[in-house]
């Protein structure tokens, strides 16, 4: 049997919606489900038309009023609950917005809480907005109420506030809905039966990702993968992280070093970064952007920077993403050299020597010679007619001293000259 003393608070004397406070989405619910009794005849609505709606309230914004034997009960506070609820209908979607109100939460058993749950869950939340008639004849201009109740089961998670509230197995949960800027009329009044209620999906946060790559042994020049971690959703949903853009504080082609392009590779979602920086640079930084989903509709975006330093241990220095790693090599310095900025790069070979890789716009007569630093001749690398493209070329110091040589490149419209060392 009920207990015959029933605890229930219902302060309708908390009434001020004239400051209307901003909600803060503290914990924030989905519900849906269809209207029952679509109001006065002649109704926009009908039975069966589809809603959905939201609520949230503010924990910090609701005190405790009773707390007896570890039972607690929560005073309505006005302002401390927000409730909005659409309509579907064939003649468009009435929506009853989110106007401030009061969360209650009541539990009708005796005091000497026992640690069982008490037998009748009551979760309701009310809002009301006035109009803006002078006080006296002041009236709700739109009334929104959301109750749950269960009387055989506790809904409710734990007798703090509900973190976690689910329709109850054994009970039943309806909206009303009244007045409304769609209707203007005070004696409207809709009656709707919720079939869903959870935790509304929250994104995946992106703010503490950090990303990582394989310890830097050797600057190899190959791509290696990038894991991005720290990603962390608030429902615990896995989250899938999707790779949309890599770039770079130095461009793709060094000045003077042999072009390796794309510096970066994205594949699925999954990016590889080039282990290189430019040898007269202050160390590389690629930035690597991604959305991570949570599956349920929650995205974020976020960004990353790994950085290859200069020599080990050396800081980097972030000059800026100015440059599109995922860029390829041959148009870049095709496109380069058609704007009339022959390419020409070198970069050390295996031993003594260096490579050289050069980049025509045109097929046609080319001459690359080495010259000491007298500007003599000391060894024809290429003479002749070389194809649209870039070409690589080695050459051998041999019996050279050690010292600073210079490569020039030589075509019917244009000469370039780089400046190289033997060591
Ligand atoms: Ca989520
Ligand atoms: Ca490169
Ligand atoms: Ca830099």
């Amino acid at each position: 049997m009920r207990s015959p003393f029933k605890l229930s608070f219902f302060s309708l004397s908390l009434i001020c919606a004239a400051s209307a406070p901003a909600f803060s989405e503290v914990i924030r619910y989905e519900f849906t489900g269809s209207v029952v009794s679509p109001g006065v005849t002649g109704s926009p609505l009908h039975a069966g038309d589809r809603f959905q709606g939201t609520f949230f309230f503010d924990t910090d914004r609701v005190y405790v009023r009773y707390l007896i034997d570890g039972l607690k009960v929560y005073d309505p506070l006005f302002g401390s609950a927000g409730l909005e609820v659409n309509i579907s209908t064939a003649n468009g979607i009435f929506t009853f917005a989110n106007v401030p109100g009061y969360l209650a939460i009541e539990l009708w058993d005796h005091f000497s809480y026992n640690g069982t749950p008490p037998f009748w869950d009551r979760f309701t939340i009310y809002c009301t907005e006035f109009t803006r008639f002078p006080t006296f004849f002041r009236r709700p201009f739109v009334e929104l109420y959301l109750d749950v109740n269960s009387y055989q089961e506790s809904f409710l998670e734990s007798l703090d506030l509900p973190r976690h509230l689910s329709l109850p197995g054994q009970g039943f949960a309806y909206v009303s809905a009244s007045g409304g800027p769609n209707i203007q009329t005070r004696d409207y009044y809709v009656g709707l039966s919720v079939d869903h209620l959870a935790l509304a999906n929250q994104p995946p946060d992106c703010s503490a990702a950090v990303g990582r790559i394989p310890p830097i042994t050797a600057l190899s020049g190959g791509l290696v993968p990038v894991t991005i971690e720290g990603v962390t959703d608030p429902d615990g949903d896995p989250v899938t992280i999707a790779v949309t853009g890599v770039s770079q504080d130095e461009p793709v082609v060094d000045v003077g070093a042999r072009p390796t392009c794309p510096d970066a590779t994205i594949d699925e979602g999954a990016a590889k970064i080039r282990v290189e920086r430019s040898g007269t640079g202050n160390g590389r930084v690629y930035r690597v952007a991604f959305t991570a989903s949570d599956g349920r509709g929650g995205t974020c975006d976020g960004a990353v920077t790994v950085p290859v330093p200069h020599d080990p241990y050396q800081a980097c220095v972030d000059d800026g993403p100015a440059y599109d790693s995922t860029r390829p090599c041959p148009s870049t310095t095709l496109a380069a050299a058609r704007e009339g900025t022959a390419v020409l790069g070198v970069a050390p070979s295996h031993g003594r020597g260096a490579a050289f890789d050069f980049t025509l716009a045109d097929a046609g007569e080319v001459a690359l010679t080495v010259h000491d630093v007298a500007g003599r001749a000391i060894a024809t690398i290429a003479r002749g007619r070389y194809d649209t493209g870039t070409h690589h070329l080695e050459w051998r110091a041999e019996e050279q001293p050690p010292g600073i040589y210079f490569v020039r490149l030589r075509t019917p419209s244009t000469s370039i000259v780089r400046r190289f060392a033997v060591l």
